[in-house]
């Protein structure tokens, strides 16, 4: 078995500060919990930005600041930014961190619920996505939230309108309304994949690590962070990132798995260092 690659989701575009006060906005506050999380073993950073009152926002200059920023202190981590952004904003707002040549960025596999509104994922916009992504020579870390989320995207690699082999999914499971965290929905999702794929589940809110546990004996990769989790138990806030990642090292260490690397990621992943 491969490794285990951990992603810290560090800032997300919903969670707050009310709701956790080390959620981070700022250019310093994202550094630092970005370092934090590659300090106790996350190989990638998937990267949402705020301005400096927390608004969401998908503005390039803020991402250059920001990843700039994220490299002086961890030069050699792997980046993925949200195309996804938040609910509402356009296509062409959520594609700008594309325009920085990233090595990886996330792709939306389709339209479904959040909470009380609706993510639009189109597949015209899909598409657009695709195509910029393979114009840039961009990996996309394809986002499932649904289970025909991954129907979709197969489709779409078939006819060429998105990158194809080898394919990195992400499966986000447990978000109010899309598809529900459970052992059996994963492990479908996980059957239906190409040969050669490489495949993250992330766990949403309780779900974090009752869904890590699996994953990690499964073979698959495990993404944690604020974006999808406040809590490091049942009513205990983590302080950090790096305390929610830290606590899938200890797992893993325990189910006998090691920790990748951010290069050893790239070789998985079959990614060119930039
Ligand atoms: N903020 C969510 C609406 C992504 O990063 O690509 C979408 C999201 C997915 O976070
Ligand atoms: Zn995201």
């Amino acid at each position: 078995m491969d490794k285990l690659i951990i992603t810290a989701a560090i800032c997300g575009a919903e969670v707050t500060k009310e709701q956790n006060p080390n959620v981070p906005y700022t250019v310093e506050e994202i550094v630092r919990e970005a370092k934090s999380a590659v300090d106790a073993g996350a190989a990638i950073v998937h990267l949402h930005v705020r301005e400096d009152d927390g608004t969401p926002t998908q503005s390039k200059a803020r991402f250059k600041e920001c990843i700039d920023a994220i490299y002086k202190e961890c030069p050699n981590v792997i980046l993925i930014p949200s195309t996804g952004g938040a609910v509402g904003m356009s296509a062409e707002e959520r594609l700008q961190p594309t325009e920085l040549m990233p090595e990886m960025a996330t792709l939306d596999c389709g339209t479904c619920n959040f909470g009380d509104d609706i993510f639009d994922n189109t597949m015209p916009m899909m598409r657009i996505f695709g195509k910029r992504m393979m114009e840039n020579h961009i990996k996309p870390e394809y986002e499932c939230f649904e289970m025909g989320h991954l129907d979709t995207i197969l489709h779409m690699a078939k006819k060429g309108e998105v990158p194809g082999a080898p394919m990195q999914f992400n499966f986000v499971l447990g978000v109010l309304g899309c598809t529900p965290a459970t052992v059996g929905n994963l492990n479908w999702l996980v059957s239906n994949i190409p040969a050669g794929s490489t495949w993250t589940a992330t766990g949403i809110g309780r779900h974090a690590f009752t869904l890590a546990a699996p994953t990690i004996m499964m073979g698959g990769n495990v993404r944690v962070g604020f974006e999808d989790n406040l809590y490091l138990e049942r009513g205990v806030l983590a302080k950090s990132n790096g305390e929610l990642v830290d606590k899938v090292v200890r797992m893993a260490k325990e189910l006998g798995r090691g920790i990748a690397t951010s290069d050893e990621a790239r070789e998985i992943l079959s990614l060119h260092k930039r």
